[in-house]
């Protein structure tokens, strides 16, 4: 039998697989060369799913890229060595963080439509952090969602801040992304989640450790497939249960990626994520008299006559300002760090640097 685009998929119907992807990998008309979906990195290789199962599969070192989760490849059988990925297709979105380390960003997950951006109620709330995933999966190409979790513990002494206050913070400072309050116990708002999870959508999943990612997975597959941990008495932090970023797949025909909590959040440099998240606010800024304007004082500038009026929040504006000039800061850090790594490496020639930390974004 030949592995056709049209012959396939089996199980590859569970994990993202569908008409553009299909159509992507055109006729492969061997039985040695197959498509697979990366469902796991780790340190020796790769899960991945191809038509008949899963199966470990070897990623060889001339791999321009390593491959990550999410990737869809062409990989062979070969007799002695078993599957190997041959080649990694280009990604239709990519999130990245900054990677200190090594010159460049770094991929964290791949192909992804939209991404899951969970806060639970018992934590103290941070809008920049959710600001900061939101402005990253716009910059990966994917829609952010923030899903304000746990909700059935408002109001209980667990929770430490309150639902609405949580979802008018978000939608002053962030009026562009969608939010969604759930529970995984109960299961409310458990439905407003659907929309995104249609047949052969990816949908990612990120927040800190313990904000419930596994358990909101386990909810909607139905199903104990993911570990979850309690989190500790009195702050409420995450044990950083999960620890490596995987396909889960949904009855529905949607896929699921559960990832490793997150502690930090480091930016790329501005990108077109920041003017998705405040196109509305950078619009005022042409028609500032000057081209220049710094939005202090200068006459004729449009921000300041929009805070006057009320049409601009000056909250906004001010959680705005502070993200860009963190993320200037940033940036300035990353550069001269990258200098530094750079000439260490050409000091030291052949001395591997160790790995980013897997659950620092
Ligand atoms: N009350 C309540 N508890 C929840 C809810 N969702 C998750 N939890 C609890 O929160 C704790 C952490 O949940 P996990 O799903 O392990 O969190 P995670 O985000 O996957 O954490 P890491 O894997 O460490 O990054 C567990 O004790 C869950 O039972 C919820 O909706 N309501
Ligand atoms: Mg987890
Ligand atoms: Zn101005």
């Amino acid at each position: 039998m030949h592995l056709t685009s049209s012959t396939l998929p089996g199980a590859l119907a569970a994990y993202g697989w569908n008409p553009r992807i299909a159509e992507r990998f055109g006729d492969l008309d061997h039985l040695q060369r197959q498509p697979v979906r990366i469902a796991r990195v780790d340190r020796d290789g790769c899960l991945v799913v191809t038509a008949t199962g899963i199966v470990r599969c070897r990623i060889p070192g001339s791999l321009p890229e390593p491959p990550v989760t999410g990737d869809w490849a062409v990989a062979r059988a070969d007799p002695l060595a078993g599957m190997v990925l041959e080649h990694v297709l280009a990604r239709t979105t990519a999130v990245r963080r900054v990677n200190a380390l090594a010159s460049g960003d770094q991929v964290l997950v791949a192909n992804i439509d939209t991404m899951f951006v969970l806060h639970g109620l018992d934590r103290p709330h941070r809008v920049g952090r959710l600001e900061r995933l939101s402005i990253l999966t716009w910059d990966a190409g994917a829609s952010p969602v923030i899903v304000l979790t746990k909700t059935d513990l408002a109001g209980t002494g667990e929770a430490v801040i309150g639902l609405d206050d949580a979802v008018a913070e978000i939608r002053r400072v962030l009026p562009a992304v969608e939010v969604c309050a759930v529970s995984a116990v109960t299961g409310a708002g458990i439905e407003l989640l659907d929309a995104y999870l249609t047949a052969g959508a990816t949908v990612g999943l990120v927040g800190e450790s313990g904000a419930g990612k596994s358990t909101l997975i386990n909810r909607l597959a139905g199903d104990e497939l993911q570990a979850t941990g309690e989190t500790r008495r009195g702050d409420h932090k995450g044990r950083h249960t999960t620890t490596a970023r995987e396909l889960v797949p949904l009855p529905g025909g949607a896929v699921l990626v559960d990832t490793p909590g997150v502690r930090t959040v480091a930016m790329p440099e501005v990108g077109r994520g920041v003017s998705r998240a405040h196109d509305d606010l950078e619009s005022l800024f042409s028609e500032c008299r000057f081209r220049d304007c710094r939005h202090r004082t200068e006459p004729g500038c449009a921000v300041r006559a929009a805070l006057d009026d009320g049409r601009l929040d000056a909250y906004r504006w001010a959680s705005y300002q502070k993200l860009l000039k963190e993320m200037a800061h940033e940036a300035r850090r990353t550069r001269e760090r990258a200098r530094r790594t750079a000439s260490r490496e050409r000091r030291r020639r052949r001395v591997a640097l160790p790995p980013a930390p897997d659950d620092e974004w």
